[in-house]
């Protein structure tokens, strides 16, 4: 693969020395793709710092993890990462990220993607891969809007909030994504916004330590296309009414979490459960069936 002045560029995770490091990032960003297309106080660039401190933190073989990303401003979280990563095409992150999980079992395999992309397009997948319980840690990054579109209301945008096809305020109930998904099968669900960086981070980094389908939620601002539309000002007033509206309540019930146009906002660790992944339970149901003539698939072994 080479770049637009024809350099080469390597996918070979060469991670420089501790001592060496200019910033404690570096080494996990692809720098050569800099500039990077996010807007000023938006919020995707926190998450994916949250994303970068939680898996250093997960003290996972940064060789077995890899990312994957629809289409959308936060679609463009993967392409960054100097990890073994994939754009994919716009609400298929999670069966790609799927078909991966599949194909090379020892991998934990990641999907950050937007509301859009995994809750619009990408919702068939969405539900299916939790109730399958498929071994991927999905991070949705919720700005309210199709932002890279030019600001529609989406699935996750407000009763009331402004949209560009929504000009007297959106009419329709939105998802409330926590209970979609545990309503759905995952194992881990948490919400957090992009204040909470230190809890994001953390969320991620327990998240993919466990084997299933786990999803954290993160609200984020989008100031160019949501918050200008509706006056809410900066991102960083967003920050400020995040600190103001949002609460932590790790006891409550996902049924009762909705998210009003500017109005509290619940966030914490819902749910975090055991439970057989896909494969596992594939393999011991075909055990049982099959006895003796059961091969398990290792990832090594197909042919
Ligand atoms: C199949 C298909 N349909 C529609 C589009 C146009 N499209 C690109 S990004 C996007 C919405 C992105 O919204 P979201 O996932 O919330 O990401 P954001 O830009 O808000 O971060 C849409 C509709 C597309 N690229 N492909
Ligand atoms: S349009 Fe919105 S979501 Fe996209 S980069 Fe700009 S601020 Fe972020
Ligand atoms: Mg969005």
């Amino acid at each position: 693969m080479s770049n637009s002045k024809g350099q080469i560029l390597s996918n070979k995770l060469e991670i420089p020395k501790s001592d060496e490091l200019k910033h404690p990032m570096e080494g996990y960003l692809r720098e050569e793709r800099f500039p990077h297309i996010w807007c000023s106080t938006c919020g995707i660039g926190t998450v994916l710092t949250g994303f970068i401190t939680g898996l250093q933190k997960s003290g996972l073989d940064r060789e077995k993890v890899a990312v994957v990303s629809g289409i959308g401003c936060s679609g463009r979280a993967a392409g960054y990462l100097r990890l073994d990563s994939f754009h994919s095409t716009h609400g298929r992150a999670i069966p790609f990220a799927t078909g991966l999980a599949l194909g090379n079992p020892e991998l934990k395999v990641v999907v950050i993607s937007g509301d859009g992309d995994i809750a619009a397009i990408g919702g068939n997948h969405f539900i299916h891969a939790a109730r399958r319980n498929m071994n991927l840690t999905v991070i949705c990054i919720n700005n309210f809007n199709y932002a890279m579109t030019g600001g529609q209301a989406g699935p996750t945008t407000p009763e009331e909030a402004n949209a560009s096809t929504a000009p007297f305020g959106c009419y329709e109930y939105p998802f409330n994504l926590p209970f979609l998904a545990e309503s759905s099968g995952a194992i881990y669900v948490a919400r957090w916004t992009s204040l909470h960086i230190r809890r994001v981070s953390n969320s991620i980094s327990e998240a993919l330590l466990k084997p299933g389908f786990s999803f954290i939620e993160v609200i984020a601002p989008c100031p160019t296309l949501y918050a200008r539309r509706n006056r809410l000002g900066s991102g960083l007033d967003l920050m400020k009414f995040y600190h103001d509206s949002a609460i932590i309540d790790h006891n409550a019930d996902t049924r009762d979490i909705d998210i009003g146009y500017q109005d509290r906002i619940t966030i914490g660790k819902f749910v975090d459960k055991d439970k057989p992944t896909f494969l596992e339970n594939k393999d011991n149901f075909l055990k049982k069936k099959l006895g003796d003539k059961f091969i398990q698939y290792t990832g090594q072994n197909w042919e």
